[in-house]
C-alpha cells in the first residue's frame, strides 16, 4: 500500500458491529469485564482505547515506523520521552527549537538534574563533539523552528549509533508526507499533531513513532504511567485530519514555494528562510531527505521590530496567531511570540532578530496570499 492509501485504511477497517466506515469516538473512560481480569482488549481508556488505537497505527504506519503513541499534546510527548532519563543523564538538543520545547529543556528538566548541551545539528561534527559519556539521546528538529536550518539526518543517525545514543527527530515541520525520519536512521520520531497532522487548527496533540518494538514497550509503559494522552474526540480528531494529509502537504508546499520564490525579490524583504529557495545552506540535503519543503517559512523584513509588528497586524488572510500547519495561512512573530521563552541575548545570537516574522502558508489561492502579504508589507512604514 502506497502513502495516500496508507492514510486512509491502515488500522480504520470498517467497525465490525455496524459496519460504520469511519472509525467511532469511543468515548468512554473504561471497559466491563466478564470477570476479573477477563476483558475485551481494554480496560481503561488511558490505558488504551480503540479510536486512539486507530491513530497509532495509521500514523505509525505512514512514518514507516512498528509501533505508534499519541499524546494530548506535543510537549505531553516529549515530556515521555524524556521521563526516560534520570538525573546525571546529558541530552544533546538542537539550538533553534520550538521555544516551548527549550523552556520544558531548560526550565523544567534541566532543575530535575538532565543536564542539556545546545549545538547547532545542521552541522553533524558539531553534534559528534557535542556527545560525551553520559549522554542518551540527540534531540533535533529539521527544518527548525523558528530558523528553517536543516540538519543531515542520515549523517546525525551514524554518529549517535556509533556513539549508541538515541537519536529522535521532531518532524513537526514536515509531516511524513514529505519526510521520514526513521527510514533514514533516526530511533523516535516526534510530532505535534496539532500542525499539519490535524490539519486544521481544531485539536492539540502529540505523538511518537518508533521503529523497534522494544523501545516501543519502554514508551508505551511511560506514556500510561505518565498519563498525558489524548481524548478519544481529540483522537479521532486528528486521524480525520490524517487521511487528507497527503493532499494538503502538496497545496501547501505548492503555495509556499511560489511565495518564497516571491518575496525573496520583494523590496521590503531582506531576506526569506525557506530551503526550497536555491541559496538556502541547507537546499540540497533538504532535496537529498525530504520530497519536499513545507508550507514554513520565516521572513527578516526591512527595518526594526516595529515594522516587523505593523506586517503581522496588517494581514487580513493571514490570521496573527501562533500555531501552524492548518488549511489557513497565519503570521507570527517568533521573538515575541512562539519563541519568547528563549533569552534575548541568546535569540540574537541565533538570528531570532525583532525584524523576523514566521508565516505558515495555508492551502487558500496563493493569489490572495501574495496579494494579502504585498498590501502588508507595503504598511511596513
Ligand atoms: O503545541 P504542542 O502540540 O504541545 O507542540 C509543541 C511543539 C513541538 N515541536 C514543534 C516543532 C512545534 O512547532 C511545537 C508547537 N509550536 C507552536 C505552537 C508554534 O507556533 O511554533
Amino acid at each position: 500500500m502506497r502513502f495516500e492509501t496508507k492514510a486512509i485504511h491502515v488500522g480504520q477497517a470498517p467497525d465490525p458491529s455496524t459496519g460504520a466506515v469511519v472509525i467511532p469516538i469511543y468515548q468512554t473512560s473504561t471497559y466491563a469485564q466478564e470477570d476479573a481480569g477477563v476483558h475485551k482488549g481494554h480496560e481503561y481508556t488511558r490505558t488504551s482505547n480503540p479510536t486512539r488505537d486507530a491513530l497509532q497505527t495509521c500514523l505509525a504506519a505512514l512514518e514507516g515506523g512498528t509501533h505508534g503513541l499519541a499524546f494530548g499534546s506535543g510537549l505531553g510527548a516529549i515530556t515521555t520521552v524524556l521521563t526516560m532519563f534520570k538525573a546525571g543523564d546529558h541530552i544533546v538538543c538542537g539550538d533553534d527549537v520550538y521555544g516551548g520545547t527549550f523552556r520544558l529543556f531548560d526550565k523544567v528538566f534541566k532543575h530535575l538534574g538532565i543536564e542539556f548541551g545546545y549545538v547547532d545539528t545542521s552541522h553533524p561534527d558539531r553534534v559528534a563533539k557535542a556527545i560525551q559519556p553520559n549522554t542518551r539521546m540527540v534531540w533535533m528538529e529539521t527544518p527548525t523552528n523558528p530558523l528553517l536550518k536543516i540538519s543531515d539526518i542520515r549523517a546525525i543517525a551514524a554518529i549517535t549509533k556509533a556513539a549508541k545514543v538515541l537519536l529522535a527527530v521532531d518532524n513537526t515541520f514536515m509531516s511524513p508526507a514529505l519526510q521520514r525520519p526513521l527510514e533514514l536512521g533516526a530511533d523516535i520520531v516526534m510530532h505535534s499533531t496539532t500542525k499539519y497532522i490535524g490539519g486544521h487548527s481544531d485539536v492539540v496533540g502529540g505523538f511518537l513513532a518508533v521503529a523497534d518494538p522494544e523501545l516501543h514497550t519502554r514508551l508505551k509503559f511511560l506514556q500510561n504511567a505518565v498519563g498525558a494522552v489524548p481524548g478519544p474526540f481529540d483522537s479521532w480528531l486528528t486521524l480525520r485530519g490524517l487521511k487528507t494529509l497527503a493532499i494538503r502537504m502538496a497545496a501547501h508546499e505548492r503555495n509556499a514555494v511560489t511565495i518564497a520564490a516571491w518575496l525573496a525579490k520583494h523590496p521590503h524583504v531582506e531576506a526569506v528562510l525557506h530551503p526550497s529557495l536555491p541559496s538556502h545552506p541547507g537546499h540540497l540535503i533538504q532535496k537529498s531527505q525530504a520530497s519536499g519543503f513545507g508550507g514554513v517559512m520565516s521572513v527578516r523584513v526591512h527595518g526594526g521590530l516595529e515594522a516587523a509588528r505593523r506586517v503581522c497586524r496588517s494581514t487580513q488572510l493571514f490570521f496573527l496567531a501562533e500555531s501552524l500547519g492548518g488549511v489557513e495561512s497565519l503570521i507570527e512573530h517568533p521573538a515575541i511570540m512562539t519563541h519568547a521563552s528563549i533569552p534575548p541575548e541568546t535569540r540574537t545570537a541565533l538570528g531570532i532578530t525583532d525584524n523576523l516574522i514566521r508565516l505558515s502558508v495555508g492551502i487558500e489561492n496563493v493569489a490572495d496570499l501574495m496579494e494579502d502579504l504585498d498590501a502588508a508589507l507595503s504598511a511596513r512604514s
